[in-house]
């Protein structure tokens, strides 16, 4: 039976052993081994505790508070030391190897479009077109009265064209370049239009709102449908290779007299007839034909001077034969899963 001095005395006798051992402790382990030794369930605070219920109720609660004090001056002396311990361990003590290889950070890439894209202009590049660009927002006079649209022509229902005001409109094709390209210039012109278009159709997995074409025409003095189709096999091999052939059917566009729509051989299954192909063999790519007389008469053109043709193919049509994308959609939600593929 202890005396309430004597209590008091081995409280402070704890306390200055405790500090002086917290702050001799030098390594995490040991700090732990002190902690245990006061503050464990056998240790010296824990045992003082349990004696304070020999002391009369006068005297307990002012040695009760001592001996929390002391525990509480304990704890904070402990964490103030792991601490310190804590940062000469990660300042001193931990391996940092700086001779291995960082770590490469993500490539970025183009969209499979602008990699389709880049390479069909490539190709028309090299065949002497030059590159040419309008924009996207549109009159109704550029995008069709210039080129031959009949004011009833199904194209300029609400139902097919996204207009912004009753002369304002987005461009349905590229064509509207070309017309700008005619009034500020005189021929020889040989020009691709590269560039975003819009249409309000009926979204699903072979059409979208908006998608991109290459358009592109050659207007000087003797320009025949024979240029057009030498031009036009010339690119077809460079992209897709030699052995595809190509097929021109006959066919109908405002702006063009003749028109054809340009197939080419199935480049899945060769011509032999597929999914794909729809069993046909053949695929078709591009439209295409000879500038109706119309078209130069609207832009100060003699069309008894001058001839020319015209063709025009959608990028996405072809990024989908390429990479056998089934779904024209994939390619505006922007699902990195996709994206990384290419
Ligand atoms: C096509 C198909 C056929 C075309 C015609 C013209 C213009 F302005 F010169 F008359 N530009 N593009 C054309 C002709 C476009 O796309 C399927």
């Amino acid at each position: 039976m202890t005396s309430a001095t004597e209590f008091k005395k081995s409280v402070e006798q704890i306390r200055k052993e405790a500090l002086q051992e917290i702050k001799g402790a030098n390594e995490l382990g040991s700090l732990d081994q002190v902690r245990i030794k006061y503050l464990g369930r056998k240790g010296s605070i824990t045992s003082l505790l349990k004696g304070l219920k020999d002391f009369s109720e006068k005297e307990r609660p002012v040695l009760g508070q001592l001996s929390n004090q002391l525990k509480g001056n304990l704890e904070l002396a402990l964490s103030t030391r792991m601490k310190e311990l804590e940062v000469a361990v990660g300042q001193e003590g931990e391996f940092f190897d700086y001779t291995l290889p960082g770590r490469g950070g993500w490539q970025g890439k183009h969209h499979p479009i602008t990699q389709v894209n880049d390479r069909v202009t490539e190709i028309f590049y090299g065949m002497g077109f030059e590159i040419a660009r309008g924009p996207d927002v549109e009159t109704d006079y550029y995008n069709f009265s210039a080129l031959n649209f009949p004011p009833d022509h199904p194209a300029r229902d609400m139902q097919d064209t996204f207009y912004i005001k009753d002369d304002l409109l987005l461009r349905t094709h590229t064509s509207p370049v070309q017309v700008r390209v005619f009034e500020k210039r005189k021929p020889p012109v040989k020009i691709i239009a590269p560039g975003r278009c819009y249409r309000n159709e009926a979204i699903n997995a072979r059409s979208f709102c908006t998608f991109h074409q290459v358009e592109g025409f050659y207007v000087d003095t003797d320009v025949t449908f024979a240029d057009l189709k030498g031009v036009l096999s010339a690119f077809v091999w460079e992209l897709f290779g030699k052995d595809v052939s190509l097929r021109f059917r006959a066919s109908f566009f405002p702006f063009t007299e003749p028109s054809a729509e340009v197939d080419i051989s199935c480049v899945i299954c060769g011509g032999k007839g597929c999914g794909v192909c729809k069993q046909k063999g053949w695929l078709e790519i591009l439209g295409a034909g000879m500038i109706d007389p119309e078209v130069f008469k609207a832009v100060g053109y003699d069309p008894e001077v001058y001839s020319g043709y015209a063709f025009g193919l959608g990028i996405e049509r072809i990024a989908m034969l390429k990479y056998r994308i089934d779904d024209i959609r994939l390619f505006f939600e922007n699902d990195l899963r996709f994206l990384r593929q290419f």
